[in-house]
């Protein structure tokens, strides 16, 4: 029996999963199958071909997605994101790594079982990055993807080391075998935080940004957990969601590294809560720093150099600071919540 040929996005019931599958769904002629623990809201389950209600540790049922389907392109967005990732470290492990472990087996089966590579998208974070005092994050500018790979965070340890997993099963994979042939086509990009209009993000130490508007549309009153000055990058999903569709697109022979930053702007908690107020008039936003979920900020970059994903691959992000929030944050939040 033939196998369809479809793409696969893990965690699809997640932040991104729910912009990428609406945004995919548009441009594919091939068929979308999910695999999340959480189901999808019912409009976006209308746009798939199948909903697989599961975890990516379950290797049984990998085994049964393989037999069924023939895979040529894996979202892989499931992850406990850095605050969730700190209270459960080993949770996080389990699924952050041995999850993406597991993915990456399974592509390297589906293209064994096919005959082509998979093209494998893997979501990676500024949380890669590990700054030691607030010092050298003023003097470090906009950091490269080589600098600064010391996280201080367990999700930032788990987004690193599978960047290099990634990285091995595309370029060194069973390098001691007589006839190594991989099958995967791993490439990273290293998301700044990202703000969705249509979802609230959990577990996140970004969140502040996001949490901040959503409460203002809601009428309710919000403590932001960091300091007025903070700054790290954010982008709009939108623009996150493109970046993962071009580099999927892109020429494997354009590409000159596993993982390339993304960024789009970079606002302190103040400058957000400024143009949240002008908004949404009357909004009470105050703050209450947690001294601890700040020192994960501050280990974070001010700021991230892109050059390599402008130049291999054509990423441009549509939404600077003002757009993003006068055309698309503050306009569908207030459709949402009207
Ligand atoms: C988080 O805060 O954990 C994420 C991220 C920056 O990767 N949003």
């Amino acid at each position: 029996m033939l196998r369809k040929t479809v793409v696969l996005i893990t965690g699809a019931s997640g932040e991104i999963g729910h912009g990428l599958i609406t945004r995919l769904a548009r441009q594919t002629d091939r068929g979308i199958i999910t695999l999340d623990l959480a189901p999808l809201e019912p409009a976006l389950g209308k746009l798939v071909q199948r909903e697989i209600s599961g975890s990516i540790l379950d290797s049984n049922l990998l085994q049964r997605v393989l037999s069924e389907y023939e895979v040529d392109l894996v979202f892989h967005l499931a992850a406990l994101l850095s605050t969730r990732s700190e209270i459960t470290p080993m949770t996080a492990h389990q699924v952050n790594v041995e999850g993406t472990l597991n993915m990456l087996e399974f592509a390297q089966h589906q293209g064994e079982s096919h005959g082509r590579a998979v093209t494998f998208l893997y979501p990676s974070s500024i949380a890669a990055y590990g700054l030691p005092d607030l010092t050298t994050k003023g003097k470090a500018g906009k950091v490269k993807e080589d600098e600064w790979n010391h996280p201080i965070t367990m999700y930032g340890c788990n987004k690193l080391y599978c960047e290099h997993l990634g990285d091995y099963y595309t370029n060194h994979y069973k390098q001691l075998s007589a006839d190594p042939v991989s099958r995967v086509d791993f490439r990273c990009v290293r998301f700044p935080g990202l703000i969705s209009a249509a979802t609230v993000p959990s577990g996140g130490t970004s969140d502040y940004a996001p949490e901040m508007i959503h409460a203002a549309a809601r009428k309710q009153p919000y403590a932001c957990f960091v300091r007025p000055d903070a700054r790290i990058p954010f982008m709009a999903m939108p623009d996150g969601v493109e970046a993962l569709l071009q580099l999927a697109a892109a020429p494997r022979e354009k590409l000159t590294r596993t993982a390339y930053n993304v960024g789009a702007f970079n606002p302190s908690a103040d400058e957000v809560r400024e143009v949240v107020v002008k908004a949404f008039p009357g909004a009470q936003i105050t703050y209450k720093v947690d001294t601890k979920r700040q020192g994960i900020v501050d280990s974070w970059p001010a700021d991230v150099n892109d050059c390599s994903a402008r130049q291999d691959w054509g990423f441009a992000p549509q939404y600077n600071f003002d757009r993003a929030f006068s055309e698309y944050l503050i306009p569908t939040i207030r459709e949402r919540y009207r």
